[in-house]
């Protein structure tokens, strides 16, 4: 397994309501290394870029408006296979269904039908790493 690094996001969510420690602390509890951290008032431009994938689903329009409803921690963290070892970290997308043990089992409530609020993002491969990481550290 190579060094990689990733993109991960507490999303507002997470900011809101006081999490980001935790969950920086479980990154660098594994191991992973912290390179690049901010804190991002993201605009519309940036996250219609980041959620490209995801444009004419249902979700794209509440996702990109929750996403945009307060500040957003970007960081960039490298370890060994850090791409799917920080999303076993995240766990399930949907936090009604994650695993205890992780962020979004432990930390995420039921929110019903309101899925994006499930507190991180991390990148999903290499090559959607370094696209992502181009667009919150450019
Ligand atoms: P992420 O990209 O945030 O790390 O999460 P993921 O890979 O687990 O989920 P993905 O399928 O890429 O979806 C991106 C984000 O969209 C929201 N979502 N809502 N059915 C829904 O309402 C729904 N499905 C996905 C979540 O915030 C998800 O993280
Ligand atoms: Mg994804």
């Amino acid at each position: 397994m190579s060094t990689e690094r990733t993109l991960v996001l507490v999303k507002p969510d997470g900011v809101a309501r006081g999490l980001t420690g935790a969950i920086l602390a479980r990154i660098e509890a594994k191991g992973y290394t912290l390179t690049g951290l901010k804190l991002v008032d993201a605009d519309r431009a940036m996250l219609e870029q980041h959620y490209e994938e995801h444009v004419g689903k249902p979700f794209y329009e509440p996702l990109v408006e929750f996403m945009l409803s307060g500040p957003i921690v970007a960081a960039t963290v490298e370890g060994q296979g850090v791409i799917a070892g920080f999303r076993s970290l995240a766990g399930a997308t949907d936090p009604t269904t994650a695993a205890p043990g992780t962020i979004r089992g432990d930390f995420g409530r039921d929110w019903g039908l309101k899925v994006q609020q499930n507190l991180v993002h991390g990148s999903d491969s290499p090559e959607s790493a370094e696209r992502e990481l181009g667009i919150w550290f450019g």
